[in-house]
């Protein structure tokens, strides 16, 4: 009784595709996804390959934004910040086919998603709350698995997915993968390029963002048996981006990764899958004040060049005891390198010649255990524990106070230090399936502790309130309850799912903090890391009903309420109140749909107060905006969709987005404003 309306969920689509892998026909979904619903408790599956409105950056922080719940900080056309509930940067674990990569950039130009090329991967899972152990540490406010997906080739055969796309200010995207194989071995390339000029707000104002990026990966497969694989990858992907909010742009963004899978299931009756990985993940990163802006002259030229060498692995056991109990059980860990060089002025062009310097060495053990157990027919319980032990170096001889040529070089109080930690986190969750109803409800509660991250410790000089080094910031602390119910009809499916948090040690950036001067004459400003305690609440509810055979309506809603309990305040960085309202007429053959969205404006902030990313500038006023979609499908495995995102043409900024720099050439901003009228058109061609 759920067939028809579940056909239109990016969940079922999803799974629809990932079947497509072997045998089964290629099937291309003609809906445009405008906000993913939850189909089973605290989480959200969508489909990346599916077009989406507004059309995304080809970054994964865009593709996340249509998810209620998330928004994103923007710096410039990609490469945004995403922020789930309100919480950014390292309270959401983002895994790329099980891999973590962290980034090298000290300003954050580069969050994971920066790494994130979407079509190439068949799978975007988000789980929110603290309510699993099983990816790593980190996930106070939600975990995002980015996955790929290839099944065993049996018969042998192989599929192509493509797509291309163009749009507005010169966008032009396009994506390859191949897969194929026989019952024993596979092999998967995949590649993907994007590229957009400046965009232009809805007054005309031209915004420095234009960026191009681009990503190859291979894989090679052996699949001896129907149960086990052994699998290596490869990925390289490089891009430059223009930041509107900042003096300088990212003109390099290169990672070299390789992993290896194996996985073992159906063992033995207790032991029912084994599997790990292991992974090197390689980022260069480099950023200047001259390559994509003009500079005032030689003299003036800046060159920052970080990079990142992430290594780690996982290894976990699927355990059955009978049909009612399962648990997982395993270790993880990361090992993370960071260094530093960078130039200035005449300097500035040789800066490859240079020592890279090593800042920071940050590493994590983690043992995990999540168990779930029917009850009976209707109800389960699902628990899980995990301990990480972290060992964080502060590899700084000196730190850099002030910024440019005004910078002092100043002996750093916690050179050398080591700091090591054990962090326990934990939840507990029962859902039931409600009697003679499609539905189940859920209640869980969730502990998590949070390692600071390189940012929160030692990045960009963020100092303490009393002292030069922010390295012994003290590890954040969430307890959080979730609650939720998921009902999926015949013509009507909805969700709602509310939580409650308290976050003790709360790792809080504020900027412009006033300090005394280094000679003690006088003061300066410093960006400071404190840890306060702080207080969320809020939810999401989505909702979709089919009117007839053909029409669809649907709609969402996400809020979030903070408050920064120690200094009686709104918590900073919290968006405001959203919702979503969408009608669609889909007869298979061709479709249409309007989406609308409403954000209201946001009086709640705290000045200069916020996360690693970014800080409050004041409130924000509200906007709605209007965009139109519609597809056609020709013949199987050939969707062409479109759009007008921004169909008035209106000007707007989300209230976390970042402020805007004063950059030659262009108008600065208060915030970096949000693309104007956009069109769009784009072919996805499946064929197998
Ligand atoms: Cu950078």
């Amino acid at each position: 009784m759920k067939t028809r309306l579940l056909l239109t969920l990016p969940a079922a689509l999803l799974a629809g595709n990932v079947l497509a892998d072997t045998a089964k026909p290629t099937r291309l979904e003609e809906v445009i996804v405008t906000a993913p619903l939850m189909a089973e408790p605290l989480t959200i599956v969508t489909d990346p390959k599916a077009p989406r409105q507004p059309v995304p950056a080809h970054d994964g922080a865009d593709y996340l934004k249509n998810i209620p719940g998330f928004s994103v900080i923007r710096k410039g056309g990609t490469d945004g910040d995403p922020v789930l509930r309100g919480m950014a940067a390292s309270r959401i674990n983002i895994l790329l086919d099980g891999e973590n990569i962290l980034g090298g950039c000290g300003n954050r130009m580069d969050p994971p998603t920066a790494y994130v090329f979407p079509e190439s991967y068949d799978r975007i899972t988000v789980i929110k709350g603290p309510q699993t152990v099983l990816y790593g540490p980190g996930n106070s406010a939600g975990t995002v698995l980015f996955e790929r997906s290839v099944k065993r080739f049996d018969p042998a055969g192989w599929k192509f997915n493509g797509s291309l796309t163009a749009g507005s200010f010169g966008r032009n995207d396009q994506v390859a993968d191949l897969r194929g194989g026989n019952p024993d071995f596979y092999f998967q390339g995949t590649g993907t390029r994007s590229d957009s000029g400046d965009y232009q707000d809805g007054a005309g104002n031209t915004v420095h963002s234009a960026f191009t990026r681009w990503s190859t990966s291979g894989a090679l497969g052996w699949t001896p048996d129907a149960n086990t694989r052994v699998e290596l990858t490869g990925i390289q992907s490089d891009g430059e981006a223009a930041y509107g909010d900042r003096t300088m742009d990212g003109v390099k963004f290169k990672r070299d990764n390789v992993g290896l899978k194996f996985e073992k299931s159906k063992i033995s009756s207790l032991l029912d899958k084994l599997e790990a990985n292991l992974y090197y993940n390689y980022v260069d990163h480099v950023m200047d004040n001259y390559s994509l802006r003009p500079v005032a002259g030689a003299a003036a030229k800046m060159v920052s060049n970080p990079d990142r060498e992430t290594t780690g692995g996982r290894a976990a056991a699927t355990l059955k005891f009978g049909d009612a109990t399962q648990s997982v059980v395993g270790v993880d860990f990361q090992a993370n390198k960071h260094t530093l060089r960078s130039a200035m002025g005449a300097m500035a062009d040789s800066y490859s010649s240079r020592n890279r310097v090593e800042d920071a060495n940050i590493r994590n053990h983690g043992l995990f255990g999540e168990v779930t157990h029917y009850l009976n027919q209707s109800d389960k319980l699902v628990a899980g524990l995990r301990a990480d032990r972290w060992n964080a170096q502060d590899k700084r001889a000196t730190l850099s106070i002030g910024t440019g040529m005004a910078a002092a070089t100043v002996a750093n109080p916690t050179a050398n230090k080591e700091r090591s930690d054990t962090l326990v986190s934990g939840f507990g969750r029962f859902e039931r399936d409600l009697a003679g109803m499609p539905a189940t409800v859920y209640a869980g509660v969730g502990h998590t502790e949070r390692f600071p991250d390189y940012w929160e410790m030692i990045s960009a000089t963020k100092e303490s309130a009393t002292t030069l080094s922010a390295f012994d910031s003290r590890p954040e602390k969430t307890n959080q309850l979730d609650v939720g119910v998921v009902y999926n009809s015949g013509k009507l499916s909805a969700s709602v799912s509310g939580f409650y948090s308290k976050i003790n040690d709360y790792l809080m950036v504020q900027s412009n903090y006033v300090k005394a001067s280094l000679t003690g004459m006088g003061s300066r400003t410093a960006t400071i890391v404190r840890n306060v305690d702080a207080t969320t609440w809020g939810g999401e509810a989505g909702i979709a009903y089919a009117l007839s055979e053909v029409w669809k309506v649907d709609a969402a809603l996400s809020y979030v309420h903070g408050d920064n309990d120690t200094d009686g305040t709104a918590l900073a960085q919290m968006p405001p109140l959203e919702g979503r309202l969408g009608l669609g007429y889909d007869n298979k053959l061709w479709s249409v749909g309007a989406l609308w969205r409403l954000v209201s404006e946001q009086t709640r902030y705290d000045l200069n107060k916020g996360n690693i990313v970014g800080q409050d500038l004041g409130k924000s006023g509200g906007f709605g905006i209007f965009s139109l979609n519609g597809s056609y499908r020709p013949k199987k495995g050939v969707l062409v969709s479109g759009g007008v995102d921004n169909l008035f043409d209106k000007t707007y900024a989300e209230f976390i987005s970042r402020g805007g720099a004063m950059v030659s050439g262009y108008d600065q901003t208060t915030r970096i404003n949000e693309p104007g009228r956009t069109l769009w058109l784009k072919l996805n061609v499946a064929l197998d």
